[in-house]
């Protein structure tokens, strides 16, 4: 196999210890500013780590495709500028560059490498805008296509939730609230969109996964897991900061691939960095119950 995975993640596969991959760009630059990138990215780790499971960060190192990076790669990852989707991965590849990756080119690598669970803080999906512009985050496709499940805040607020979900319900991936009958705004709890189907444990997210595969589904699905109730920001507050962000990265040309990053910087300015510990909260509230999915999984 053409996958590349730390002597730990390789052991832990081979022996049945539970594994859960995690992203780069959100540990990044691009995702968050030093030195809370290299925070969210210990916090992260150590909250699977906590569960039992092994965490598998997944970036590309000199065109190789790596699920759980070496300890002698973090420096080097958490500093790389090149943000990686599912579609550049090849090209990144023949090129031999380094660059971190999205939740695309995470469900992309985590399922070539046979890790079934993923944490994430907020999936991409369907901008503002979308039916001018048509940005739709490649995040959703990849979700279809990979059997992955995914851990999420749900998605951030500043795109347009209802049109997010209308998108993962074409594309047949089924969303699933832990605890919570609303689909999560990333910063809040909720968004006030109503979800069809809610479970209490991971146990019952793994007997999901499990009929999934009965029923021949070769995707993955989204576990939506809302922000931890002391860490989050009342939507009032972010709606203004969105509102503003949004502006800013309108005004500065800041499309496509460079949206993201754009506008994530632009709220945490706006919020005077309140978003930041936000941010944090909610990435490690995903990886403790994606690291629980993962031990439910092989348990059952
Ligand atoms: N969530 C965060 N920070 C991030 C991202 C998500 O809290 O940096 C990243 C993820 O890697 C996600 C990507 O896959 O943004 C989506 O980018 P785009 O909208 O360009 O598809
Ligand atoms: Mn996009």
């Amino acid at each position: 196999m053409n996958i590349r995975t730390s002597t730990e993640v390789a052991a832990a596969l081979a022996d049945g210890t539970p594994v859960v991959a995690l992203e780069s760009t959100i540990t990044s630059k691009m995702g968050l500013p030093s030195p809370y990138n290299r925070e969210c990215f210990d916090r992260v780790n150590a909250a699977i780590r906590a569960t039992g499971a092994v965490p598998a960060v997944t970036a590309v190192i000199n065109g190789e495709l790596w699920a759980g990076i070496e300890s002698h790669h973090e420096t080097m990852v958490l500093a790389a500028e090149e943000k990686l989707a599912e579609r550049d991965l090849p090209v990144a590849m023949s090129a031999k560059r380094t660059g971190v990756t999205t939740v695309s080119a995470t469900v992309t690598i985590a399922g070539l490498a046979g890790i079934g669970v993923f944490a994430t803080g907020g999936i991409g999906g369907v901008h503002r805008g979308a039916e001018l512009s048509f940005d739709v985050s490649s995040d959703l496709g990849a979700m279809s296509r990979h059997p992955v499940i995914v851990v999420s805040a749900g998605a951030k607020a500043f795109l347009d939730l209802p049109k997010t979900l209308e998108v993962l319900e074409t594309l047949s991936v089924p969303v699933i609230g832990y605890q919570t009958d609303q689909f999560p705004a990333f910063w809040s709890r909720s968004s006030g969109l109503g979800l069809s189907h809610r479970v209490e444990s991971a146990a019952e997210i793994a007997a999901i996964a499990r009929a999934n595969t009965t029923v021949g589904w070769r995707g993955g699905m989204l576990v939506a897991n809302p922000i931890p109730r002391e860490a989050e920001i009342p939507a009032a507050e972010i709606a203004d900061a969105i509102a503003t962000a949004l502006v800013e990265a309108e005004q500065v040309g800041a499309i496509g691939p460079k949206a993201t990053p754009k506008i994530l910087a632009a709220i945490a300015a706006a919020t005077n960095s309140r978003s930041i510990p936000a941010n944090l909260a909610l990435a490690e509230s995903n990886a403790r119950l994606a690291g629980e999915i993962a031990g439910a999984l092989l348990r059952d």
